[in-house]
């Protein structure tokens, strides 16, 4: 009986939260695509001969001794990183001219054959190690294209590639991300590769289950259609890939860009972009390195459209990250941290609609996504007329994502509407920003929704004026 009791208690002390359950909304990510949304900003690293021979696109053909790097340290890089607040450094361990930065058993044009520390060096592995040290997750990029190994445009190449990439995934710790370039030019014999997309699918799930892999269509990170940094305002993280290939049998860079509403698998997409207008070194280009405020601006255009930034930073001949990048870098931080640094609605309570009953809470202010609440509709009120220029709102994707469109009312305080925004996808994190606006209250109104729509956190913030998207 008395168990009976302290049962029936139970049950109703913990009713609430039952009532709070919502099935998950498929397709869904898995734990390591979750993860990865979580980096947010990370770097990309393009470095090799093309950095000695100011070219973009090797031809395959330069000498070995081109590359020979004079105080290569990659524990700069990733120090450089660390205090940048990147996340992580994914390498191009071979780009299209073919040279490897790892000494390959399956190539003769790699660190081995060049002068650098006497044919002994292995950046690969000096930037595995670095990363580890500073706490920074390895991705690696290698491109299939490959103008200089003489089985390229044969169907030999195809195990080439899986025995390379079988070598990157056995010597050098977990990748995390690793990097599938669709280019697919011709090589020394004049002739292109078919490419074995599944095979080398296959490849990467049997090394590293937990490895997220790009290319164009995934499978776990998709291309966001553009090298210029910026996701769709409408950023959906399902895509539809039947009948698609990674390269020119793609989807279209629209499609990319934007998602499918209704895609058949979560395939995020990742914004690729470079500090410089190239992504190698060019002592010409120093001058040309973006600003922290232009860095800025990307950062809303991509992680605030709930993507991530993948931001390509050249070491220079030296081997050492450049005091032009490093200096923009640093100061991209601080507009990162001034800006985000105190949600305006911290702690404030947020009455909360859903199916025509209110509540209040203060779950969805308080910086942390453990929580999310069900929401048709939701009120915040200032203790104190405040100027804002930013919002942000979180979806927990973990449930999937459902928002197709929403409205913010930013409200004085005799209730008037004074600005009135609108959006389309939320996704794993939303930013608007608009100039400013002395609000005294914030609605925020789901307009439409492919299932219950699900709000993890909301926040306001007052950007610097001249930060607000461009
Ligand atoms: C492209 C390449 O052709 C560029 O050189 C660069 O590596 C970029 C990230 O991907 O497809």
């Amino acid at each position: 009986m008395k168990q009976l009791l302290i049962l029936i208690l139970l049950t109703i002390i913990f009713m609430p939260s039952f009532a709070q359950q919502v099935p998950a909304f498929g397709p869904l990510p898995t734990a390591s695509q979750l993860a990865w949304h979580e980096t947010e900003y990370y770097w990309f690293i393009h470095f090799g001969p093309n950095t000695f021979t100011d070219k973009e696109w090797g031809h395959g053909d330069e000498p070995e001794d081109i590359f020979n790097p004079t105080q290569l340290d990659c524990r700069q890089w990733a120090r450089t990183a660390r205090a940048a607040g990147a996340k992580g450094i994914i390498i191009t361990a071979k780009h299209h001219d073919g040279f490897c930065l790892w000494p390959s058993k399956y190539s003769t044009h790699t660190v081995r054959e060049s002068k650098w520390r006497n044919g002994k060096g292995d950046v690969v592995k000096e930037l595995s190690l670095a990363c580890k040290e500073y706490g920074l997750k390895f991705g690696v990029y290698l491109s299939p294209w490959d103008r200089n190994h003489p089985k390229y445009g044969t169907p030999a190449y195809n195990q080439v590639f899986v025995n390379m990439m079988t070598e990157i995934f056995k010597n050098y710790g977990l990748i995390w991300e690793f990097w599938w370039d669709g280019a697919n030019g011709e090589g020394p014999n004049g002739k292109k590769q078919v490419y074995d997309w599944p095979l080398f699918r296959e490849t990467v799930k049997k090394l590293s289950p937990n490895t997220v892999v790009f290319s164009d269509i995934g499978p776990q990170i998709r291309w966001v259609g553009n090298e210029s940094g910026f996701a769709g305002t409408t950023n959906w993280n399902l895509l539809n890939v039947s009948g698609f290939t990674a390269g020119a049998g793609a989807p279209s860079t629209d499609t990319l860009n934007s998602g499918n509403i209704y895609g058949e698998k979560w395939i995020p997409a990742e914004c690729d972009v470079s500090i410089r207008p190239g992504w190698f070194y060019h002592k010409e280009e120093d001058e040309k390195v973006k600003s922290p405020e232009a860095l800025f601006n990307l950062y809303l255009k991509s992680a605030g459209r709930g993507s991530t930034l993948l931001l390509n930073v050249p070491p220079d001949r030296r081997g050492l990250i450049n005091g032009y990048d490093s200096a923009a870098l640093m100061g991209f931080r601080k507009l990162r941290e001034n800006s985000f640094r105190q949600n305006l609605l911290a702690n404030s309570s947020v009455a909360v609609k859903i199916s025509g009953k209110g509540k209040r809470i203060t779950s969805l202010t308080d910086g942390k996504q453990t929580t999310y609440e069900k929401v048709d509709s939701m009120s915040i009120q200032f203790k104190t007329a405040t100027t804002i220029n930013a919002i942000m709102l979180q979806e927990p994707i973990q449930m999937g994502q459902r928002i197709i469109k929403f409205r913010l009312l930013l409200q004085d305080k005799n209730g008037t509407t004074i600005k009135e925004l609108t959006g389309t996808t939320v996704g794993r994190k939303r930013i608007l920003s608009f100039p400013s606006v002395i609000a005294s209250k914030i609605q925020v109104m789901i307009d439409d929704a492919k299932a219950t729509p699900l709000i993890s956190e909301v926040a306001a913030y007052h950007i610097n004026e001249q930060l607000i998207e461009q």
